[in-house]
């Protein structure tokens, strides 16, 4: 991009005269391509920054640093999960600053939607490794997405649901987009093959106490309840539906994948056994690949067992390596772009394409039931439906 329109991202004189002015490399071949990862690596969500970091390391220890002629260099920001603001003016210093080539990260949605239009403005390709909501790549042609959406990953659970025997079901979703969509899509297919929906219940993001709200879903005497809640959530969910005794009063757990966390799940105990979701990736999944990948992060984090976010960033970084190679280190925004969509690999979590039209990611979603194997819980898959695409809501 020209200086002129990073400096217009600044969007103050005075930030720009403070900009300290970098040594540019004589040789422009040898310069490193710098990636922007912005993640919440503290406050309530940073078990997603963990996760994407430690598997951006392993992707890097895996494959080498060098791609397309041009070594990878991460810089890595914390932007707490919490202030979108926070994220944009991050991403706008990393541009303009730092002269990134490549944004990547957005643990969650807010944060994604909030620096969409850098990445357009920049001409900087942006590479959304956590956040699920389907308007995302929407929002700037430069987007692209290694993750998952949330009508994706529902709609086989709400099939599934109609499927074996449930008719009744009442939803709980956190209360923001990528829990709109979920709820939306849940309420579309489960109520299309006949089920009903007698309560719809939406929990507040921030310091969420779902007691209550799962005593309505008790005393509403539906057969199942739906959940989505956010990556790290899972584990008071579970331990709100025991102890308010829902299992007791017959009521079945079922949700997307964010609710069994592998991250949190062996924290969750006997409560979780059982629970079936839907979700792309699981810990347990069975091939070379992941056997590969769950290794090679063992060492990187020996004390962490990979997730569904943690697996969005390691495909985020193969994708930004498949670009490179594609337009031989040039790192033009759109060339990078053009050479990202389409490309198709097969991932720790089975085979996926980066959409060439949505930049949108298409993968294989699995239907799992929570196990105790070998003195621990797993999402053990038990059924596969194909390269799902987002359906939308
Ligand atoms: C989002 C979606 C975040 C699913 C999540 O965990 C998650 C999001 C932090 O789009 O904000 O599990």
């Amino acid at each position: 991009m020209s200086s002129l329109s990073r400096r217009r991202l600044l969007g103050s004189a005075a930030l720009v005269a403070a900009a300290p002015s970098l040594p540019r490399p004589a040789i422009a071949q040898a310069a490193p391509v710098r990636i922007g990862l912005i993640l919440p690596m503290t406050g309530p969500f940073a078990s997603t920054g963990r996760q994407i970091d430690a598997a951006v390391r392993t992707w890097l220890r895996m494959n080498g640093e060098s791609h397309g002629g041009r070594r990878l260099e991460v810089l890595l920001r914390d932007d707490t999960g919490v202030a979108p603001d926070t994220t944009r003016r991050l991403a706008q210093e990393l541009v303009v600053r730092e002269r990134v080539n490549v944004l990547a990260g957005f643990g969650l949605t807010p944060l994604a939607l909030s620096t969409a239009p850098v990445a357009t403005e920049a001409r900087v390709p942006m590479v959304v490794m956590a956040a699920g909501t389907s308007i995302i790549v929407q929002r700037s042609p430069f987007i692209l997405r290694t993750s998952f959406t949330l009508p994706q990953q529902t709609m086989p659970i709400a099939d599934w649901a109609a499927s074996n025997g449930i008719t009744s079901c009442a939803t709980m979703v956190t209360d923001y987009a990528p829990g709109h969509d979920s709820e939306a899509a849940f309420k579309r297919r489960f109520t299309e093959r006949g089920g009903q929906i007698p309560l719809e219940l939406r929990t507040p993001l921030r310091n969420p106490d779902y007691a209550p709200f799962l005593q309505r879903v008790r005393d509403a005497r539906v057969q199942a309840l739906f959940v989505f809640v956010p990556s790290g959530e899972g584990a008071n969910v579970m331990k709100q539906f025991d102890e308010r005794g829902l299992a007791q009063a017959g009521i079945r757990l079922i949700g997307t994948g964010d609710l069994t966390d592998d991250d949190i799940l062996n924290e969750m105990g006997d409560p979780a056994i059982g629970v079936i979701t839907s979700h792309f990736y699981s810990a347990a999944h069975d091939s070379p690949e992941n056997r590969e990948y769950v290794a090679a992060f063992r060492q990187i984090a020996p004390n962490m067992r990979p997730n569904f976010m943690s697996v969005g960033g390691f495909d985020g970084m193969r994708l930004i390596a498949e670009g490179l190679r594609g337009t031989d280190g040039n790192t033009d925004g759109q060339r990078l772009v053009d050479a990202m969509r389409g490309k198709s690999w097969m991932s720790p979590r089975g085979p996926i394409t980066i959409d060439a039209n949505t930049r949108d990611i298409v993968q294989d979603v699995y239907i799992r039931r929570v196990e105790r194997r070998d003195g621990q819980l797993w999402n053990i898959e038990f059924d596969r439906i194909p390269q799902v695409r987002d359906p939308g809501t």
